[in-house]
């Protein structure tokens, strides 16, 4: 349990509060190293501040595998996020293969809320597809989950069978563990998660606030992995990891902040360096 350490292949926006600069604190409180290895540097995330000032850093990744190599280093976990090229799913396939002993986490960054961002081209689509048949967890929003699969950006699931079906098709392109957030089924808000592994299925359902915050899904696959890392069932884990961001959104909301400035985590980590025991999940 000590000294964990994770390789965390994700983008460092200055402003906005998502990816790296969300992912360091967020594991840093659960008592886990964060080795960043950023894909690239953004003045703010592409989600509402205008023309956004980006140094893709597509010639950085492999170097610095090379000197990761060089040193004998391992890492416990390989955690892949935002990717600015196609070209740099091939260097987290590189990643991977290179320490096959590393638990392989693919949060799908591509689309929220039923629509691509701008960065999803049917080519990101494609390679993203062979990013996630090597992972051993992915945490696909249901807006990525319908890319993923091929459907319909909008597709919403209308039954517990239906977002069963869905999990399943999903792990059946290689992980054995699929985690959909921001479900919406039969009026209810949840997070839905498979283990093939015990051909078990969970869900954990969460209420819904009123405004929507950049970074949430960067936050989830976060403590999600986290959890796991430190030997959390995936139930638990994925009752930690709503559990969190119901804290935080709900903070946030409150104080009536910018929604372009992410959730206001610094006032929440508490509840991660806490480790309460949890059992607010049910099977799906
Ligand atoms: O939180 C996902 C994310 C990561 N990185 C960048 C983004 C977004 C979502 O908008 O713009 C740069």
């Amino acid at each position: 349990m000590n000294n964990i350490k994770v390789a965390a292949i994700h983008d460092l926006s200055g402003v906005g509060r998502c990816s790296l600069s969300v992912i360091l604190p967020t594991l840093s409180s659960m008592g886990i190293q964060v080795c960043p290895v950023p894909t690239a540097i953004l003045s703010t995330h592409t989600g509402g501040f205008g023309d956004v000032e980006m140094r893709d850093l597509t010639d950085y990744i492999i170097p610095a595998l090379s000197h990761y190599k060089r040193l004998g280093l391992s890492f416990d976990c390989i955690y892949s996020g935002f990717l600015a090229s196609t070209g740099q799913i091939d260097h987290c396939l590189e990643f991977f293969a290179s320490f096959p002993d590393a638990l392989k986490v693919v949060d799908p960054v591509m689309a929220d809320h039923g629509k691509p961002y701008k960065t999803c081209t049917p080519e990101l689509r494609r390679r993203m597809c062979e990013l996630a048949a090597v992972a051993d967890i992915i945490t696909p929003n249901m807006t990525e989950a319908a890319i993923l699969l091929g459907e319909d950006p909008t597709f919403v699931p209308r039954s517990s069978t239906e977002m069963k079906s869905i999990l399943v098709r999903l792990s059946e392109m290689g992980p054995k563990t699929v985690v959909v957030t921001s479900a919406y089924i039969c009026g209810e808000y949840l997070n839905a998660g498979y283990d093939k592994e015990h051909n078990k299925f969970w869900r954990v359902p969460y209420t819904q606030v009123n405004a929507g915050y950049p970074g949430t899904g960067d936050v989830f696959a976060s403590v999600l992995t986290g959890s796991l890392l430190r030997g959390d069932s995936l139930p638990v884990a994925m009752n930690r990891a709503a559990a969190f961001l119901e804290l935080a959104i709900k903070t946030t909301y409150g104080y009536s902040t910018d929604p372009r400035e992410g959730i206001l985590l610094e006032r929440c980590l508490e509840f991660l360096t806490q480790n309460r025991t949890l059992c607010d999940y049910d099977p799906l």
